[in-house]
């Protein structure tokens, strides 16, 4: 009886000639050498026990226990046997704490986010509350505020799982999901400690809830409505007993995907709270947590496109179809180099902006990059996660009908993938972020998109492949279409800029892409590495990378 080959992993590092390409190119020799053993731990790992746990895990998901046999509330989180291990591997593999040991100045962040990207796929979104952790960690270093790193930043950022805390982003509430401006949860001071706080409201979408801290948003009794109006706070959700501190779990989330994250609703019943920085501009405060989810959100993007494809290609090899192996097949092999294309591009924006924020971390960021850091997240985000749920998609049909049952492991990737565009930010509400990034206010002229272009044509100057020559062209002029349609936006309706933000923040994002690949293509010729990026850049420039459609003048 015929029996079909499933597909099948190999170590996870060992396999991606993308990622060890661009570490060749952007860590020297030395560095090299020390950070590789831990990336080939990783794939190993990735490829090997925790994919087979997370194969075993399928039909897991996180429980939430509300009573005790005795009638007690005690609202307690138990998450599926891949999380648990998953918490303790990446602890001890450093998944967050290497972006804060600084070995290697700043290349720790690229260093991390390697370890991230191999570690994400096979452990079903457990990235989600290292993301928070990571982005915790980061906006209490920037608050300053003393006490709080002493209590808190050592256990975000330990490789010890004893000591491992993580941590929550409760933002969202019934009233304001992206406009995080209307949240309705009220900070009442308390009476006899001068920074302590108790907080009172719903929270409607907290991720990660069996998380040991969070940072959250509150308005303190007497303060104006709006952003402005909240502050950011730090909560400890547990007593030295265990028990919560006035917070009640209502319930988990029914949701799409990322079934294994136990995201809840929330009450606040005067929950303990502490002031991170100020009593007013919360918003404004926790936009480092932000910034570094959404970094992990565009490394998570390429983490599950990659993962796809691996299974993909892998796939062709064993499948026989019409006479010969699905990798003999012109059709079918066009269709999976496009989606590597589109995952090539993806790698390079979301390690260009983890190389900004390795920069910025070690303090030796220039005006100019602190300017494409604040322009390139949102882009970076909105694009990668667009390109993981298009990914995704094909990646089951490239199974047949393999890809859309249950127990291949494959339908898991879409479901995930589609979270991506949605959390930390809509496509949208990113697209306007980005024109908030770029400064650009109705019939304000100057915008600092010039500056993008500036670097874009220095990236792409050492170009001398023909071949890569025409792809470089279609980004530069790709980025100049959206530089006048921005200056035409900007001097006309207001309704029609904000109606094509997201067709200029998506076509920015992909002549950047392009760009990025299209100078790793020419470093990788140089090199004498495989010609896989170039051919990457090539279909890539014509994928389609201009989505502008030009306002009638
Ligand atoms: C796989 C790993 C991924 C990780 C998963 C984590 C799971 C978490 C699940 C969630 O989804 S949690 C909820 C996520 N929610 C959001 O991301 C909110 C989306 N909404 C926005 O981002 C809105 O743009 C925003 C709430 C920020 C708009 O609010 P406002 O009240 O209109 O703010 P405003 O006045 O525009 O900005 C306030 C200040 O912050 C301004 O500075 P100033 O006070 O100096 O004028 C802004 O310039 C600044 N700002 C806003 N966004 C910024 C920023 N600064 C730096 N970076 C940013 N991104």
């Amino acid at each position: 009886m015929f029996q079909q080959e499933p597909p099948s992993l190999s170590n996870q590092y060992d396999d991606d000639r993308m990622l060890r390409s661009y570490l060749s190119r952007v860590c020297s020799p030395d560095v090299l050498h020390e950070i590789e053993p831990s990336l080939t731990e990783m794939g190993r790992l990735a490829g090997s026990e925790l994919y087979q746990m997370q194969m075993d895990d399928r039909l897991n998901e996180p429980a939430l226990i509300q009573w005790d046999a005795w009638g007690n509330r005690i609202d307690r989180i138990e998450v599926t046997p891949l999380w648990q291990t998953a918490e303790r591997i990446a602890a001890e593999h450093g998944v967050v704490a290497t972006a804060y040991e600084q070995k290697h100045g700043s290349l720790s962040r690229v260093h991390q986010c390697a370890l991230a990207y191999l570690f994400t796929p096979s452990t079903d979104i457990y990235s989600c509350p290292l993301a928070m952790t990571d982005g915790a960690a980061r906006t209490l270093i920037s608050s300053g505020n003393q006490q709080l790193i002493d209590r808190a930043v050592p256990h975000l950022i330990t490789r010890d799982p004893t000591e491992f805390w993580t941590a929550g982003q409760w933002m969202t509430e019934l009233t304001g999901g992206s406009d995080v401006g209307l949240s309705e949860t009220v900070a009442k001071k308390d009476a006899a400690q001068e920074e302590l706080f108790h907080l009172s409201g719903r929270k409607w979408f907290t991720s990660a809830v069996a998380s040991q801290v969070a940072l959250t948003l509150a308005r303190p009794e007497g303060n104006p409505a709006g952003g402005r109006g909240l502050a950011l706070f730090y909560v400890e959700t547990r007593d030295e007993r265990g028990r919560l501190q006035n917070i009640e779990i209502n319930r988990l989330k029914d949701k799409l995907g990322t079934r294994k994250v136990p995201t809840a609703e929330l009450t606040l019943n005067g929950t303990p709270a502490r002031l991170v920085y100020g009593t007013t501009d919360g918003i404004r405060n926790i936009t480092p947590l932000l910034n570094i989810t959404r970094l992990w959100n565009g490394i998570s993007s390429v983490a599950l496109m990659r993962r796809g494809l691996a299974l993909s290609f892998d796939y062709a090899k064993k499948r026989i179809a019409f006479g010969a192996p699905l990798s003999e097949k012109p059709l079918h092999m066009d269709t999976l180099l496009g989606l590597q294309a589109e995952t090539e591009a993806a790698f390079h924006l979301a390690f260009f902006v983890a190389e900004l924020n390795g920069l910025s971390e070690a303090g030796e960021i220039s005006e100019t990059d602190a300017l494409l850091l604040r322009v390139l997240t949102p882009i970076m985000k909105l694009t990668t996660g667009k390109q993981a749920v298009t990914v995704a998609s094909e990646v089951l049909e490239s199974f047949g009908g393999a890809g859309y049952i249950e127990d291949t492991g494959l339908p898991v990737l879409l479901r995930d993938s589609q979270v991506l565009p949605i959390w930390e930010g809509t496509t949208n509400v990113l697209a306007l972020d980005t024109l908030r990034a770029l400064g650009i206010h109705v019939s304000d002229e100057s915008n600092k998109l010039a500056v993008l272009q500036a670097t874009l044509t220095k990236w792409l100057e050492s170009v001398r492949s023909p071949v890569l020559e025409k792809a470089a062209r279609t980004a530069s002029l790709g980025l100049e279409h959206s530089s006048r349609w921005l200056r035409q936006a900007v001097n006309g309706d207001p309704n029609m800029l904000e109606a094509g933000a997201r067709r200029f923040a998506l076509t920015v994002g992909r002549t950047v892409e392009l760009a990025l690949l299209v100078r790793h293509a020419q470093w990788s010729e140089d090199n004498h590495q495989d010609g896989g990026a170039t051919a990457s850049a090539q279909r890539f420039a014509q994928s389609g990378v201009d989505l502008i459609i030009d306002l009638e003048v």
